[in-house]
């Protein structure tokens, strides 16, 4: 059997399945250029038989083609984030060890000496889309690993979380029938193409059910209210910080501009706020203004989607909602006994949708479960009058920035790396845009009143963008308890409450 992905895109032949800046593809062309991109990277073997492959395109039709290409060659697709510095993306080649790295003709530059000092071919995804004959596409068991998103744990640096074709197919299904996709649906796309938000939720979501993602090559709030305003997007789905946005340039707007964008978003069928808390002011301000009260649903790269509100029914605000279709959900307390509804616990997940393994990192998977298969997620939740509310995360060094997951204890390891840093402690500030506000105080090892500047440009070298602290404070010397440990929550108190 081949990937039921590929097989349902054969019945939607002509409808349209991307649209991007340069064009339109159907689904016919879906099929057609990444059987080209499989058969280029097949060059004449039978199967790529699980071999990993990078990949570093920005959103749009070439990572498409490419991502499907990668699956239907029978290889597990590695999606890199196009926004990282060559120091993370040296990490995640070296911990993936990957066959390949395909990278997009703009993003060669970033690459190339990586890839050349480990002796990796660099592939440009324009130039593998290019037309042959197509060769015999393999068949690829469901069973089978089709990609590894990195995310960050609470120990140090990001792990590969390996998920199988038959976890996205399960997490696709159970979204579909909660959120009723279907084929005439159209959604925009402008999330980051390596986290299961923007590549499960939106893109995949679309294609299974024979629907038109339409992608923008990057988020800007102008943008994506007046293409909202042509009243023909009928889902969107983004992050708390991307409706911040949205808001914020709405109360810019003039009369005139504000009711057409506004009459565009209540022409959506759904809206979907996730992957952070949202605020409450967040979900009133763009009910206010739009008509829609946001879905907001929680989950995680290990899981995929776990408790929605419902489609139709009170969505409550602060609210998650319940258990998914397929999946199972508990809380419980530090024996691992469940709580009472009202009682605060730790949520467990388990279902068809959830990873098998970090990748190469066997301890910390086994970790991960508990002895009965549950997934513990780190976060905490109470049940209140029949729904889930998230109270948080139970390490104070994992962070939410715009999104992104990060680690306190990643930042502060290349922090003290630098000669004129003793000691570092991050920590997430409360933001209304950012939700987490990254910031670093630092006690120094000499008297340079410039080290925070300078700090600044030496993360932005070895981090990814949204890791480099917003603000770095020298300060005589970090709060510790009795025991020695520095306390995070008086760490916070050094920096000035959100800004917004
Ligand atoms: C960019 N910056 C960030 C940031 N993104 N800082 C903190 N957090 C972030 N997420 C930095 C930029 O590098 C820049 O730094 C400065 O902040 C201003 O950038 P900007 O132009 O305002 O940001 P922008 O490029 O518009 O990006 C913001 C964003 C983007 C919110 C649109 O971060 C985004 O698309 N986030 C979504 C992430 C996502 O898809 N998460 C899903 C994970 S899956 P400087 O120094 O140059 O000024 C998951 C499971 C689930 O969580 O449940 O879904
Ligand atoms: P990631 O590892 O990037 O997939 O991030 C998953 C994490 O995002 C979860 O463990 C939660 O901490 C957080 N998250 C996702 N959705 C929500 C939500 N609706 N409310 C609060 N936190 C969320």
């Amino acid at each position: 059997m081949t990937l039921h992905l590929v097989d349902r895109a054969e019945a939607y032949s002509n409808r349209t399945a991307i649209v991007v800046e340069e064009g339109t593809y159907t689904y016919s062309d879906l099929l057609r250029v990444s059987g080209t991109v499989a058969t280029r990277l097949l060059s004449g073997r039978d199967n790529l038989n699980a071999g990993r492959i990078c990949i570093l395109v920005p959103p749009g039709w070439d990572y498409v083609v490419t991502l499907w290409g990668i699956w239907r060659a029978g290889g597990v697709a590695v999606p890199m984030a196009i926004s990282h510095p060559p120091a993370e993306l040296a990490y995640v080649i070296e911990d993936a060890k990957p066959e390949a790295i395909i990278a997009h003709p703009t993003l060669l530059d970033r690459i190339g000496d990586l890839a050349e000092e480990r002796g990796l071919p660099v592939l440009e995804s324009s130039a593998l889309s290019q037309e042959i004959p197509l060769c015999e596409i393999p068949i690829v068991q469901e069973e089978r690993p089709s990609m590894i998103l990195y995310t960050s744990g609470t120990t140090g640096r990001p792990k590969g979380v390996v998920l199988t074709h038959k976890n996205i197919r399960s997490q696709v299904e159970s979204l579909t029938v909660a959120w009723e996709w279907n084929h005439e649906d159209h959604i925009l796309l402008h999330l980051p193409l390596h986290h299961v938000h923007g590549i499960v939720n939106i893109l995949l979501s679309a294609l299974w059910n024979g629907g038109t993602c339409e992608i923008l090559s990057q988020f800007n709030a102008v943008e994506v209210w007046e293409r909202l305003s042509r009243r023909d997007i009928t889902l969107y789905m983004a992050v708390p910080t991307v409706y911040h946005r949205l808001i914020e340039a709405w109360k810019r707007a003039d009369h005139a501009t504000r009711t057409a964008w506004a009459s565009g978003a209540r022409a959506c069928r759904l809206t979907v706020s996730g992957s952070a808390a949202l605020p409450v002011t967040t979900l009133e301000l763009w009910e206010e203004m739009t008509g829609q009260r946001l879905l907001e649903r929680y989950g995680m790269t290990e899981i995929g989607m776990a408790l929605s509100n419902p489609l139709d029914g009170k969505r409550r605000p602060g609210y998650v909602g319940n258990a998914l279709p397929g999946m199972e959900v508990r809380l419980v307390d530090d024996a691992n006994h469940l709580v009472a509804e009202g009682e605060p616990g730790l949520i467990e997940v388990r279902g068809p949708t959830v990873f098998n393994e970090y990748w190469g990192h066997p301890k910390e998977t086994e970790a991960a479960f508990t002895t009965d298969g549950w997934f513990i997620t780190g976060d905490q939740a109470v049940v209140e009058m029949g729904a889930y509310r998230i109270l948080g995360r139970s390490s104070v060094d994992i962070l939410k920035t715009g999104g992104e997951k990060i680690s306190a204890l990643e930042i502060e390891g290349v922090i003290l790396t630098h000669p004129e840093v003793r000691e570092c402690a991050v920590v997430g500030l409360p933001d209304l845009d950012w939700g987490d506000r990254v910031c670093a105080a630092i006690v120094s090892e000499g008297e340079d009143h410039l080290l925070a500047e300078k700090l600044r440009a030496f993360a932005k070298k070895r981090l990814a963008p949204y890791k480099v602290p917003k603000e770095i404070l020298v300060v005589p010397e970090l709060p510790r308890n009795t025991m020695g440990k520095v306390t995070k929550p008086e760490v916070l108190k050094f920096f000035k409450p959100d800004k917004a």
